[in-house]
């Protein structure tokens, strides 16, 4: 790149030829031998779980997700949870939910970086949106971020374990958070990525991912967003506001389901997985991986999030970040 300290190239996929794939392990190199070598074509299924050294040596260490079944059906909420249960059990809790006009909370709107209104809701409320009784402007989606499970449900802690045992001995930490989740079929969270090893666990209904490897961080673009939060009007309408006291954020433009390829032309370089996670399954999700996530009507999940090992692996990261963002590629 001219006028650039450093120069760096991403190889066009059209541009590598046969030779490069024979070298086989080893030879090659760049990021398509990276996805060809490490990356998957589906997401794997377990049938168990692994013990902690398996979880460790096979998923956690190489960076791959997979689908762990049986891993949950000692959760009495396996059982138990349905929008029923949950209204006898915490419908007069109020909970946060986030609420937008269109389903999409953390995502670019126009030239925005747009958070959700956050409403203090009894749970009845959300379900009786959910189950077709009432009616809510917008699109809503209890999915607080900070430990909401414990913190704003704590009547259902018993109907779970307060930890994934084997990944906690596996990752030497119990979880940062635990998250709990409930929403419309419309509430979709935007590509992006987190610095956590992720246990994610349907307990009813499905979710849908969409994911992309650390590897196709020089294939996904990031352009830096003036941040604004929806407001909900009396009238029920919606109206964003600037945060005018916040600095400007990174985040993906792009919608994987219909990417603009005239824009964002490398985006199809990139190699997305897809997979469902149904009730009774967890997905580990690993840290830096970039997901999509959509879900069925009323789908209820919970995860853990443990805080991911700051070592070569997010070294690497950092400098495949910081040479995509110096090559001016994405
Ligand atoms: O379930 C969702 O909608 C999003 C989940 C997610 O982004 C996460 O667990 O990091």
């Amino acid at each position: 790149m001219e006028g650039s300290l450093i120069e760096v190239t991403f190889e066009d996929p059209k541009e590598v030829g046969e030779c490069e794939h024979q070298q086989g392990k080893g030879g090659g190199g760049g990021l398509r031998d990276i996805g060809e070598l490490n990356v998957p074509l589906a997401v794997p299924y377990l049938d168990q779980p692994p013990t902690p050294l398996h979880f460790y040596r096979d998923w956690v260490c190489p960076n791959r997700p997979c689908i762990i079944r049986h891993a949950l059906q000692h959760w009495p909420a396996l059982q138990k949870w349905s929008l029923p249960y949950l209204r006898a059990a915490a419908g007069s809790t109020e909970v946060s939910v986030a609420v937008t006009p269109d389903g999409y909370a953390d995502a670019v709107r126009g030239d925005r970086f747009v958070m959700p209104a956050e409403r203090r809701l009894p749970l009845s409320c959300v379900l009786d949106v959910l189950e077709g009784r009432a009616q809510h402007p917008g699109v809503l989606y209890v999915q607080k971020q900070c430990s909401n499970l414990p913190t704003e449900l704590p009547q259902l802690l018993s109907d779970l374990e307060p930890h994934v045992p084997w990944a906690s001995e596996a990752l030497g930490k119990m979880p940062d958070a635990v998250n709990f989740w409930l929403g419309e079929a419309a509430a979709v969270t935007s590509l992006h990525k987190d610095h956590y090893e992720n246990l994610y666990c349907v307990v009813s209904g499905e979710k849908h991912f969409l994911l992309h490897p650390p590897s196709d961080r020089p294939f996904i673009p990031y352009e830096m967003y003036t941040p604004a939060t929806y407001q909900l009007t009396e009238a029920g309408s919606f109206k964003m506001v600037d945060e005018e006291a916040m600095e400007k954020v990174p985040w993906i433009p792009l919608d994987p389901l219909a990417p603009d390829l005239a824009r964002y032309p490398s985006y199809s370089q990139a190699q997305a997985l897809r997979c469902t996670v149904r009730a009774g399954e967890m997905l580990y999700l690993p840290a830096l991986w970039f997901h999509h996530v959509r879900q069925s009507h009323g789908c209820i999940a919970v995860n853990f999030w443990y805080d991911m090992e700051y070592d070569l692996k997010y070294s690497y990261f950092q400098l495949l970040d910081s040479l995509t963002k110096a090559s001016g590629l994405a």
